[in-house]
């Protein structure tokens, strides 16, 4: 059973002025292309096709806000193989989500999703930037750890919380066996029912 099982997709903007109303609460969900944020968000709301893995070019340069349950919301942000974005596409998108993260009062926490064989990219380091500048919790998902033996999983996981201190959790993640899904989901209602603002 989806543990959200009002959960719908709403809307995908490529402007401020295309966002959802502000109200409520509501999780982004960020990564670097083909770290596996879709497969996650699939695994988290426990729907195979909720969040489309790969090869959907339309939404995949959109914000695109889903409905969870009463006021609350997960907002899947673009991801790009950031050296490969033209100079033109990478401002627009830095202004675009410059924009969602300074404006967005319902904002109340980031899902980092992190390829565990390729530890932070530059990517990841911008979004952990956009994180900070604002305030808002992170908590990255270190996913694909089906791919790596557990001896090296449990390194990464370790040198990833030591390079972040402060600026994040980390778990572990494996969209394919699931691993760390009750965890995820915990930290995502954590932050959805957060008391007050940030
Ligand atoms: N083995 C393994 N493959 C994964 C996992 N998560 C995603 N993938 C694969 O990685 C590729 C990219 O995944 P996708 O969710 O589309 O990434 P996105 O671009 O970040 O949304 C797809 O081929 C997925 O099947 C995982 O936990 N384990
Ligand atoms: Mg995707």
């Amino acid at each position: 059973m989806s543990r959200y099982p009002q959960a719908r997709f709403l809307k995908s903007a490529n402007a401020p002025g295309q966002f959802v109303v502000d109200t409520g609460a509501e999780v982004a969900f960020a990564g670097r292309s083909n770290a596996g944020k879709s497969s996650a968000i699939n695994v988290i709301v426990n729907r195979r096709q909720f969040a489309r893995t790969s090869k959907t070019p339309g939404r995949t340069q959109l914000v695109n806000f889903f409905h969870l349950c009463d006021d609350m919301r997960l907002v899947d942000l673009p991801g790009y193989g950031f050296a490969k974005v033209a100079g033109k596409m990478r401002n627009h998108w830095a202004d675009l989500m410059a924009d969602y993260f300074e404006m967005r009062h319902s904002l109340k926490g980031m899902f980092l999703i992190v390829d565990m064989r390729r530890r932070i990219t530059p990517f990841d380091r911008q979004m952990l930037a956009f994180a900070g500048s604002v305030g808002l919790p992170t908590h990255v998902l270190l996913t694909k750890a089906d791919k790596l033996k557990r001896g090296q999983a449990a390194t990464a996981v370790l040198e990833v919380q030591r390079e972040l201190g402060d600026a994040a959790t980390v778990q572990p993640f494996s969209a394919l066996t699931r691993l760390g899904e009750d965890e995820a989901r915990k930290r995502l209602d954590a932050f959805l029912h957060a008391a007050g603002g940030r």
